[in-house]
This record gives C-alpha cells, sequence and structure tokens, in this order.
C-alpha cells in the first residue's frame, strides 16, 4: 500500500515532522479534539469511515512508542483516554480500534508518537 510504502521508505529519526506544522496551524487540518497537551484531527489518508490521529503537543523525544520514558507515562495515559472522548464524540458506540504504529516493521512513517483511532467498520483480526 502507499501508507507502506512511506513507512518503509521513512528514516526513523527525532527530526520535526508534519505534525508539528499541524500542532503550529501552519499547515491545516481538520482538528476534532484539542487541549493543552493534545490534539486529534482527521486522518488526511482514512483507513475507515472514522480515522483520528490524537499527538502530544509537545513530542519530549516521544518519536515511538520504543523510545517511551517513565516521564511519558502520564501522556501515553492521556492520550488513550482522549482516545476515548473522541470515539464517543464520533458516536462510535458498537466498538472502535486504537493502533500505534512503531517503526520501520510497524509501518510507523510519521515520527512523532500519535495513536490512530479508526471505528466506523468492522474491524479484522489479526491486522495486516
Ligand atoms: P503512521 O503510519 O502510524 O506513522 O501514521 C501516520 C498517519 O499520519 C498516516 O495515517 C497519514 C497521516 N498523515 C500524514 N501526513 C498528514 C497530514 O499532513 N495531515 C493529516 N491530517 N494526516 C497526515
Amino acid at each position: 500500500s502507499d501508507e507502506k510504502a512511506a513507512a518503509l521508505s521513512t528514516t526513523p529519526s527525532d527530526s520535526p515532522t508534519i505534525f508539528d506544522k499541524i500542532i503550529s496551524k501552519e499547515i491545516p487540518s481538520n482538528i476534532v479534539y484539542e487541549d493543552e497537551k493534545a490534539l486529534a484531527f482527521r486522518d488526511i489518508s482514512p483507513q475507515a469511515p472514522t480515522h483520528i490521529i490524537i499527538i502530544p503537543k509537545v513530542k519530549d523525544g516521544l518519536t515511538r512508542l520504543s523510545n517511551a520514558e517513565e516521564r511519558h507515562v502520564e501522556i501515553l495515559g492521556h492520550l488513550l483516554y482522549i482516545a476515548k472522548l473522541v470515539a464517543k464524540q464520533e458516536s462510535l458506540d458498537n466498538g472502535f480500534r486504537i493502533v500505534i504504529n512503531d517503526g520501520p516493521l510497524g509501518c510507523q512513517s510519521v515520527y512523532h508518537l500519535h495513536v490512530h483511532l479508526l471505528g466506523g467498520r468492522q474491524m479484522n483480526w489479526p491486522p495486516g
């Protein structure tokens, strides 16, 4: 897929990403939730009727889940709680899927940790 190709052509790094420009609103996005610590916006390449990306506003070294440190525990929990709030806001009352891609094998293409919230259709298991 295009998403897989993008992931495999991206070198993991701590450089600024497109998500910084979304946070600063330098580039537009469809924001569905925002607070002082986090932002949630619609994915540009939706893989389900509802596909939302939830990110910390300050990356603080959290390029990917495998780089998480003890200091990130609070924001990690916050992102999951926001996923629940946004799922409710999107009326995903019969279930949804949360995904965190890590690294090339996990098909991560943007090195600013993010939670995918997917819903509005039947999901499959195992994922691809
Ligand atoms: P991942 O493969 O887990 O790294 O997911 C990155 C996601 O970010 C991917 O589903 C597409 C989305 N994305 C990338 N660039 C943009 C953008 O400029 N705007 C929006 N809304 N989403 C983006």
